[in-house]
């Protein structure tokens, strides 16, 4: 079946990568036509941004970064799996690009990671508006050998699921990207990143820490849900978790009561604060 191609955010641009190659599920066979070209611009970002996350990302990610194999090449998907299963159960699998949201929430809820296949052309190198390999292998694979993050990010698929049948995907959507994507945490009274959004840029890792102006606020499920997010600049506001553990938790309520909840408040803007905000300084 042929399937629809999709739109992320705003953009309205055609999805990029050949969505005639995926199932009815939207995976498809990773690619094995990768050229020099594409090996030496993983190789590159590799270098570049495993050169930053000192001081910057949380532990959990430094101490598994090395699980994504060796870096001057396009690893093959099959070769983390062999780690990633054994670890928390979760597989990788390859997707064209930006897939639907259910067929998305579908995979996360049966700890299957879609990855896109297809990598940044070397003149984006400094920043592409959809996710490639590169930000899903660098950004979101190290975090899925976490176990909190591993059961956060299935429960999310299935929360998704049910959102979508409450008409409420967006308010979930906004707790995703200012926490898989996004997220702050404390280690030892610093801040350092956990999201993924983050952990693959090599401008947003800097400015997350150490910016002044973005603001930092303890993260609250409905304060969350009612900020809007921009997908193509530097994120705003930062929601920020005491640590890993704390996702878990966070997802254990129903969110049917949150979302009326958050339905009978206004939205806040991206930058935007209230008067109830937790807020953390730079250290
Ligand atoms: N598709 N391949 C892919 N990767 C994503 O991160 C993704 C997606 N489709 C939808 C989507 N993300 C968003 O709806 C979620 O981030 C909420
Ligand atoms: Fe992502």
């Amino acid at each position: 079946m042929p399937v629809a191609p999709v739109t992320y955010g705003a953009s309205d641009r055609p999805p990029r990568g050949d969505y005639a190659r995926a199932q009815d599920d939207y995976t498809c066979e990773q690619r094995s036509d990768y050229t020099a070209a594409d090996h030496d611009t993983y190789r590159r970002l590799y270098e570049r941004q495993a050169s930053l996350v000192r001081g910057l990302a949380c532990e959990e990610f430094i101490a598994a970064l090395p699980q994504l194999g060796a870096a001057d090449a396009i690893p093959r998907f099959d070769d983390i799996n062999e780690r990633l299963f054994k670890a928390t159960r979760w597989e990788l699998v390859a997707v064209p690009g930006l897939i639907p949201e259910v067929p998305f929430f579908q995979l996360l809820a049966s700890r299957k990671f879609p990855v896109t296949d297809w990598i940044r052309t070397p003149d984006e190198f400094d920043y592409v508006v959809e996710p490639d390999i590169f930000h899903d292998l660098f950004g979101h694979v190290p975090m899925l050998f976490n176990p909190f993050i591993a059961d956060y990010v299935e429960a999310y698929g299935h929360g998704a699921l049910k959102a979508d049948a409450l008409g409420s995907c967006e308010l979930l959507s906004r707790l995703y990207w200012y926490t898989i994507e996004f997220g702050l945490l404390q280690e030892r009274g610093r801040l350092r990143a956990y999201g993924a959004g983050i952990l693959s840029s090599p401008g947003e890792i800097v400015h997350s820490i150490t910016s002044p102006e973005p603001q930092r606020i303890g993260l609250d499920l409905l304060r969350c849900m009612r900020t809007r997010y921009k997908i193509d600049t530097y994120q705003q506001t930062y929601f920020v978790i005491d640590g890993l553990k704390d996702l878990v938790r966070l997802t254990e309520p129903d969110f049917t009561e949150l979302y009326a909840q958050v339905r009978q408040l206004p939205e806040i803007a991206a930058d935007a604060g209230t008067h109830e905000d937790l807020r953390f300084g730079l250290r």
